[in-house]
């Protein structure tokens, strides 16, 4: 079995866990596998009310997000050197590095990966410089001798790393947030391990955040690693002040996952805060799709799916890559931007 076939059997075989659980909106996979494709979900006017806990009045957070927001240029670090392109992944920005190539893309597709779309989104804005570390980088934090040092940085984005971090490298990616660094980790599901080492990327984030030198469970999230797929997902935080859901790229409305991990909140971590749960489960610190939280002077933000952020177009052999960045019926392209710009308290100027 080909590397992909073993990808697609794992997302069919979600679907079905889903529809078995019930949490699922049971609209089967389309024939050709396109299951981040357009028109398959229900539409917009299909949705049921953004909270279906029904309660209106909470949580609501009026202290969380109003702290100075901060005016660009901001510089994002794209990680390529823990195999994230690893079997049938691509998720970088181009295949050019550090500095993606052309420097000025007519398009999203002027460069080359499954996240050219947010890699260009966020040039194009005119507020963002992107690059990628190299297979080869070094995840260092003030290390004068490294040209990519986290310090030069303001928002880091680990997708789906596919192998662990040194003691020393996640040493310096916890420094980095306690200085005020922004950390975008990115999951997929459990057993998701694509180049045989024995590690997926739910077990090096998990690693990260549980086994370092600095302080266990900083941010008060973990990876559950199970596998679900579930879209579109309606289920948002009640968060009018939050700007992630209300950011300067739009507002958030729905997200997909696509045989992602389900997230687990720390209870009583005070940094912490849920913006997804699965349909039909209550706001608790379980079965959360996405989080964002605090740990020193920086931010985070996790989420246990590679996919949603996955823009369809990818390098030379990667097929089994579908559309969910713009897909219909949901905003992964907004959540993942408003993200963005949160965890480097962009102000949209
Ligand atoms: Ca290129
Ligand atoms: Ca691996
Ligand atoms: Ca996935
Ligand atoms: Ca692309």
């Amino acid at each position: 079995m080909t590397t992909a076939a073993a990808g697609r059997n794992h997302r069919i075989a979600a679907v079905v866990l889903g529809v078995v659980l019930g949490g699922c909106s049971g609209d089967p996979v389309s024939p050709g596998g396109g299951d981040a494709g357009a028109g398959e979900g229900p539409g917009p006017g299909d949705r049921p009310a953004a909270d279906p806990a029904g309660d209106p009045s909470g949580p609501i957070d009026t202290g969380y997000d109003p702290e100075p927001l901060q005016d660009s240029p901001f510089n994002v670090l794209f990680d390529n050197s823990h195999g994230e392109q690893a079997g049938n992944a691509d998720w970088v920005i181009d295949d050019n590095w550090p500095n993606p190539s052309p420097a000025s893309p007519a398009a999203a597709e002027s460069w080359s990966g499954a996240y050219s779309s947010w890699g260009y989104d966020l040039w194009h804005s005119g507020r963002y410089v992107v690059k990628t570390l190299p297979p080869s980088g070094r995840i260092t934090f003030n290390d004068s001798g490294n040209a990519l040092d986290l310090s030069g940085f303001d928002l880091f984005v680990l997708p789906e790393p596919n192998s662990p971090f040194s003691l020393a490298e996640k040493n310096a990616i916890l420094d980095f947030v306690n200085a005020g660094g922004g950390l975008f980790m990115i999951s997929d599901h459990g057993d998701s391990d694509r180049d045989g080492d024995g590690w997926d990327a739910c077990r090096a984030l998990n690693d990260l955040i549980v086994t370092n030198d600095r302080v266990m469970d900083p941010f008060g999230i973990q990876l559950s690693c199970n596998s679900f797929t579930e879209h579109p997902i309606v289920n948002i935080a009640n968060l009018p002040e939050s700007r992630v859901i209300h950011g300067p790229f739009g507002n958030v409305q729905a997200m997909s996952v696509y045989a992602g991990s389900a997230l687990n909140l720390t209870p009583g971590h005070a940094g912490v805060r849920g913006i997804f749960w699965r349909n039909s489960y209550p706001h608790t610190t379980t079965n959360v799709d996405f989080a964002v939280s605090k740990y020193g002077a920086g931010r985070v933000a996790v989420v246990g799916d590679s996919s949603p952020a996955d823009d369809g177009t990818a390098n030379p052999g990667n097929t089994n890559i579908f559309n969910g960045w713009t897909e219909a019926g949901v905003t992964n392209n907004v959540l993942f931007l408003n993200t963005s710009a949160w965890l480097v308290r962009d102000s949209g100027r």
